[in-house]
């Protein structure tokens, strides 16, 4: 490992130690499970000021997805395995090889290693935020394994230290994760809204559902070092942040819509305009936005939401499901509430 590779490693590690304090690294039962919902951002992270720490230039605002996200066991072991969705992956695995490094915060002399069994109900690396699932729900059964009891903003430090978005995804309904001043990242946390919207819907076009050719990580590297437009994004997502707080209050589908729709157009305009270009959608995307012109044209309240991959997002309310689905047959639909 090279010798910036492990200060970074430190910097993580003194992170994790923070939130975790004195509570012990001792496994307290045999195995422990826990659930996590899969969330969309309405207004996106893009962007880090700090890698090692995954802290953002910027705040963001999601929602969960309810029974669509990820169950893990996690059980004491030797050595690291790994099994996703019924198939044990080899060491060298590119996604069982991230959660070693991510265990790494974790170990001690009786707990070397984990035994880490996941079932997403959300596609894999299909861009619909498997990996904010899947450490959530890494984080909430190690502090069920280890008996912590950690306060919620912990938990959410942790999550983050796996995958940045994943600290939205360690509670269901709305979350906002404040994107925090401090060096140490321990102000920068997802927190919830008090709102609930119970009719509120997201439906989910998938239109490929293999992995995508670029990692988000990579992507948002690109476009914040080349892309002319990065500049403009944080006075953006300012703007967009407040309006989608005050849609979510008022309960209002139009506001909520209009603005989590050009907060996503912008973000892939930003990385549209890296160089190299950095772009997500593919024929079946710009249909999918074309059928989303067609309903609102018809009088349909719904608008879209894309994040790093050709899949399609959709915002509704029940009263609108039956006409979404005449023009999204295959629609998967999700409600948070
Ligand atoms: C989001 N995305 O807010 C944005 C919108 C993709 C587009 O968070 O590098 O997997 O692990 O911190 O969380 C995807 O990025 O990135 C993401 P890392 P993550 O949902």
């Amino acid at each position: 490992m090279s010798g910036t590779g492990g200060l970074e490693s430190d910097r993580r590690l003194a992170a994790a130690r923070a939130v975790i304090g004195e509570r012990p690294l001792r496994p307290a039962r045999a195995s422990a499970e826990a659930y996590a919902p899969a969330n969309i951002a309405l207004v996106k992270y893009w962007g880090k000021r700090d890698e090692a720490l995954r802290l953002p230039v910027t705040g963001s605002l999601s929602i969960s997805l309810g029974d669509l996200g990820t169950r893990t066991r996690l059980t004491p072991a030797e050595a690291d395995r790994v099994v996703l969705n019924g198939v044990a992956l080899s060491a060298e695995d590119p996604f069982a090889r991230r959660l070693s490094g991510f265990l790494d915060l974790f170990r001690s002399p009786v707990a070397p290693g984990f035994a880490v069994e996941t079932v997403n109900t959300v596609p894999t690396a299909a861009g619909l935020a498997s990996s904010a699932s899947g450490f959530a729900a890494l984080v909430l059964a190690m502090d069920a394994l280890m008996d912590w009891s950690l306060p919620e903003r912990a938990r959410s430090i942790l999550a983050r230290l796996g995958s940045g978005s994943a600290c939205r995804s360690v509670r269901a309904g709305f979350m906002e994760w404040r994107c925090g001043e401090r060096a140490d990242g321990s102000d920068s946390f997802a927190e919830p809204l008090p709102d609930i919207w119970p009719a509120l819907r997201i439906g989910l076009v998938v239109v490929e559902a293999g992995p995508k050719p670029i990692g988000s990580g990579e992507a948002m590297r690109r476009t914040c070092a080349t892309s002319p437009l990065y500049a403009a994004w944080p006075a953006t997502v300012a703007r967009d942040l407040t309006e989608t707080r005050a849609a979510i209050a008022a309960r209002d589908l139009e506001r909520l819509g209009v603005t989590a729709e050009g907060n996503a157009m912008a973000m892939h305009a930003t990385m549209i305009a890296a160089r190299p270009s950095v772009c997500y959608w593919t024929a079946s995307t710009l249909d999918a936005l074309r059928r989303l012109r067609v309903l609102r044209e018809e009088g349909v309240a719904v608008y879209a939401t894309m994040d790093a991959g050709p899949n399609v997002k959709l915002l509704f309310e029940q009263s609108a499901e039956s006409a979404v689905l005449r023009q999204f047959p295959n629609l998967g639909i999700a409600r948070s509430f």
